[in-house]
């Protein structure tokens, strides 16, 4: 109860940050593909609260969609700011709750943040887990389709764990694919996860999906995933998850 009153306050005083992270071309390791937007929590006595946890919080706390269109709204800030600057960022990645998806207003909040920092809806990439089908209600199915048909794209995280399944690139109107790390850090030891993971690259480009390849360390990843066709990657061999001036930083000593 406590941790939930001290982020409502830290909701309150804007002191949740956002850290990006660098997607890359696989063609172009040096090029961004975007970056995704991951929050942050310095608790001035607790330290870092880890997103993991501060989530599940305000999930059960009913903080959820707040956090979230203000997560949204900075991120577009910054955005718009790194272009302002004169910074190529294509797009930038946001997780969004399953909950956030029981809200009616979602897709037209979505739309309004965007408009209010001049972006459009291809500036964003809305990254999903199977959370967010789980249970399916219609009220989150009609904002997946209102958010579609005004041009944005949803991203599959996590894909490959959990529960996601097939059946979800087949009922949703997904353009993107991110391959769970799991696979990706058992890539050069396992045959199984070279298996799936060709499997996975596949069914991708028959159904014209993007992959992003998660949690890649190694140049022996990144090496399998380029001789294997995956467009984009994400991990530590590229760039953590940065504060926003450290990627203007990643972007000038590669320019
Ligand atoms: O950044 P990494 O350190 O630890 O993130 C851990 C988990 O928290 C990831 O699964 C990530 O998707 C989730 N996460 C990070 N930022 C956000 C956010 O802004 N919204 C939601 N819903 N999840 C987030
Ligand atoms: O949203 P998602 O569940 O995909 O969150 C990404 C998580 O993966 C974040 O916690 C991020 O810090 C973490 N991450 C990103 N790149 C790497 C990596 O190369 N190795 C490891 N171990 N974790 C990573
Ligand atoms: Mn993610
Ligand atoms: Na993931």
């Amino acid at each position: 109860a406590s941790l939930e009153r001290a982020l409502q306050q830290a909701l309150a005083e804007r002191s949740l940050t956002l850290h990006y992270q660098p997607q890359v071309l696989s063609s172009s390791p040096d090029t961004l593909h975007g970056v995704e937007a991951l929050a942050r929590w310095h608790h001035p006595t607790w330290g870092m609260v880890p997103p993991s946890q501060f989530i599940a919080i305000a999930e059960e706390a009913g903080l959820i969609h707040t956090l979230t269109l203000w997560l949204l709204d900075e991120a577009c800030r910054q955005l718009a700011a790194w272009r302002a600057a004169g910074h190529p960022v294509p797009c930038v990645a946001i997780n969004l709750s399953g909950r956030s998806f029981h809200q009616p207003g979602l897709a037209q909040e979505i739309a309004d943040a965007l408009k209010q920092h001049g972006l459009r809806p291809g500036d964003v990439l809305l990254e999903i887990t199977e959370s967010v089908m789980m249970d399916a209600r219609p009220v989150t199915l009609a904002n997946i389709d209102t958010l579609h048909r005004q041009g944005f794209k949803l991203s599959l995280d996590d894909f490959g764990t959990g529960y996601s399944s097939l059946s979800y690139l087949h009922r949703l109107p997904i353009s993107e694919l991110k391959l769970d790390m799991a696979f990706v850090q058992d890539l050069t030891t396992s045959a199984t996860a070279r298996a799936l993971t060709v499997s996975v690259l596949s069914i991708a480009h028959s159904l014209g999906m993007v992959v992003v390849a998660e949690g890649v360390e190694t140049v022996g990843q990144q090496q399998w995933l380029q001789a294997h066709g995956c467009p984009v990657m994400q991990g530590y061999l590229f760039g953590k998850p940065l504060p926003p001036e450290d990627i203007e930083a990643w972007l000038g000593a590669r320019s």
